[in-house]
């Protein structure tokens, strides 16, 4: 291994790398990464399990920057261990194209595993990761085999510590003794107004240690011999997650702005960044990789392959004496699902009377755990209204890795973060459920999951005023349109129990966040006749219709049963009407022009909208003229179907609205 003056060198080419790219850029966070050079390489070069010719190692250990905005940190450490991340996109940092964006971001570059940069979420993100880790072990055998079991390593700055979510993401850690975590708290006690003093005062690492964590402290962490003792302490587990309180200097080595807020997120200036190469002793030269540097690690680069060879061996033998626990962790890793999974679901929801979705919805689920392995999660502290309980699965704890269910607690964000780590470690189809009206709390993670498109499934019950008496504080209105605004997020609102079968199978195989939209209310079947047209996955189609209809009312979950019984009425009074159910208006909107003109054809103008909740948006499929029925203000408390009478969400309330606007 590499003597104290070469690891020294080392770490100083990746702050100067980083203090280059950032004053190319002329844009980005330099302080950040000339702080934490010194942990960061050692962890890469010495203590993290990698391998960068296959950075998709299943055996791997996981990096998570969660001080996102220190980005140049990672790129110079993806570059020099050889991930295929070139010089040339180090110069290329912040540019158009390339593939060293301004915060890290996952399936952009190889090599990094969480896209990250608003602060505390790569810290939860990584508890997720940990969680999934110890889950995959459990169930697929390999428990104590030495081959799944990758610590999870963090970085997190001030920032992440003042956020909210490292409470949740530290609590559930240490309630759970994920000792496979081991965060570097990058405590330079600067942040960008200044001083951390301004706002931060408490004792970070006795907070921690009342989470039940176990606290290293390090005096100094831009010392070599410091940051490695650390870490090897933290390597050795004690059954707890292990955070390293690490004093290190922001701007380590720039000669007027170490240890000031004038580092974090400015370029250095050509002539600080001209006095530190002098400070380490480097040639003037920009984006310099001492020879020496280069290969010595490329010798460990080979030792990791080595080591990842080994692994191989190991892992082929555990599989050739384990079949079956080999074939699991195949499906999970594969997120596989059967052929039929549609119509095994469709044959599990109940049918014959009126059911909430949310209760069909964990009748479905039962069947879709049973079929598909890789498929995950639970609730904050609703699992008994949600329905999202497996039965007869176990609870997930520190004595049962294998525990399917999920307690969460009430820590609806860290839950959020939870799947989406869940999912990031891969194996996993990750489900977390809640409210619909406390997705508020959720709305960063579920922002991050659509970005870095992750298969997480959101089951989000009560979804509407007809939650009735717990008032206007627990009954939506503005959260349907809130999801459906996020770009690559589906929002799924099926009207009955066959709909809520189709929605799972979507959002099984969507490979993409998808938000189950349930109810608490019971809901009608579709008669059978409806039910053989349905055509759910694109998103609306044709309940019920006349020949030469003059109206269409759209339904989407607990209104289409209201819209049906409305057009009756209409009908009664001599007009012609279509019925549309729309579960989905992103799928919809994914349908070529002639579908969509063939539900909603643009000759119709007559058209109303029916949905309890904010008739935010819906202009687009009811057109200028059309009635969008909603609910443009809060709920209130009191029994539903009293809040359905004063809302107008009845048969002669919606008609009254019907006959004032199209005025007949
Ligand atoms: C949730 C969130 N809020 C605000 C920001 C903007 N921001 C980026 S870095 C930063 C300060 C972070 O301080 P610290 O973690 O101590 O980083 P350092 O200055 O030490 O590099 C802030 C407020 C952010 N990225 N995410
Ligand atoms: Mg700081």
């Amino acid at each position: 291994m590499a003597d104290e003056k070469m690891m020294k060198l080392a770490a100083d080419t990746v702050r100067l790398l980083s203090a280059d790219g950032v004053q190319k850029a002329k844009s980005g966070h330099p302080g950040m990464p000339m702080g934490c050079a010194d942990y960061a390489f050692d962890l890469w070069f010495k203590h993290m399990k990698h391998n960068p010719k296959n950075p998709q190692w299943l055996g791997r250990d996981r990096f998570v920057l969660s001080a996102g905005h220190g980005s140049m940190l990672l790129y110079s450490l993806l570059h020099l261990f050889e991930y295929g991340l070139p010089m040339e996109e180090l110069q290329q940092f912040r540019q158009w194209g390339s593939k060293t964006p301004g915060h890290p971001e996952f399936g952009h570059t190889t090599g990094v595993e969480v896209t990250t940069g608003p602060l505390g979420t790569g810290f939860a993100s990584g508890v997720g990761m940990a969680v999934a880790a110890k889950y995959t072990a459990a169930v697929c055998g390999l428990e104590g085999t030495g081959l799944l079991d990758s610590k999870i390593y963090i970085i997190s700055g001030d920032g992440c510590m003042m956020e909210g979510i490292t409470h949740e993401a530290a609590s559930f850690a240490g309630h759970q003794k994920l000792d496979n975590i081991v965060v570097f708290y990058d405590s330079n006690q600067i942040s960008i107004e200044g001083s951390t003093d301004l706002a931060f005062t408490e004792d970070v690492g006795k907070r921690f240690e009342a989470y039940g964590w176990r606290v290293i402290k390090c005096a100094n962490a831009n010392n070599y011999a410091q940051v490695d003792k650390a870490l090897s302490d933290a390597k050795v587990s004690d059954g707890r997650p292990t955070l390293i309180v690490g004093c290190t200097t922001i701007g380590f080595g720039a000669p007027t702005k170490a240890g000031k807020a004038s580092s974090h997120g400015e370029p250095l200036g050509p002539e600080e960044v001209a006095a530190a190469k002098k400070v380490f002793g480097f040639p003037e030269q920009d984006f310099y990789v001492p020879a020496e540097v280069r290969s010595m690690i490329s010798g460990r680069i080979a030792e990791l392959e080595k080591e990842a060879a080994a692994w191989d061996a190991k892992f082929q033998k555990f599989t050739e004496a384990n079949p079956d626990k080999a074939a699991l962790l195949s499906k999970m890793l594969h997120r596989e699902t059967p052929a039929n999974l549609l119509e095994e679901l469709v044959a599990a929801a109940p049918k014959e009377k009126p059911v909430a979705t949310r209760a069909s919805s964990g009748t479905i689920l039962q069947k879709a755990a049973a079929l598909v392995p890789a498929l995950y999660g639970g609730a904050a502290d609703l699992a008994p209204s949600t329905k999202t309980d497996l039965k007869g699965a176990e609870w997930f704890s520190p004595e049962h890795r294998e525990g399917r269910n999920f307690h969460f607690g009430v820590r609806e964000l860290g839950m959020g973060f939870f799947a989406n780590g869940m999912a990031l470690y891969g194996a996993a189809i990750a489900y977390s459920s809640t409210f619909f009206v406390f997705s508020d709390f959720m709305k960063p993670a579920i922002r991050l999951a659509s970005l870095q498109k992750l298969p997480v499934i959101y089951v989000f019950t009560h979804d509407s005023f007809f939650v009735g008496e717990d008032g206007p504080t627990h009954e939506p209105i503005e959260q349907l349109a809130m999801l459906r605004t996020i770009p690559d997020m589906t929002v799924l609102r099926p009207a009955e129990a066959i709909e809520c079968a189709h929605a799972w199978n979507y959002a099984i195989t969507a490979k993409a966040p998808v938000a189950l939209i349930l109810t608490r209310q019971d809901l009608r079947p579709l008669s059978e006749a409806a039910v053989k047209k349905m055509a759910f996955e694109k998103g609306a189609y044709v309940v019920s219709c006349e020949e030469g209809f003059e109206y269409i009312l759209i339904g989407t979950g607990s209104e289409l049963n209201l819209a049906l019984d409305a057009a009756e009425e209409l009908r009664k009074a001599g007009k012609k009407v279509r019925v549309v159910s729309m579960p989905s208006w992103e799928l919809f909107l994914k349908q070529d022009k002639a579908y969509r003109d063939s539900v909603l054809p643009p000759s119709c103008k007559k058209r109303v909208s029916i949905e309890a909740g904010t008739t935010f948006g819906w202009e687009k499929f009811i057109g200028e003229e059309g009635l969008a029925i909603g609910l443009d203000h809060f709920g209130a408390s009191a029994p539903y179907k009293v809040l359905a009478e004063k809302f107008g969400f009845t048969v002669p309330g919606v008609i009254e609205k019907i006959k004032a606007h199209f005025k007949f």
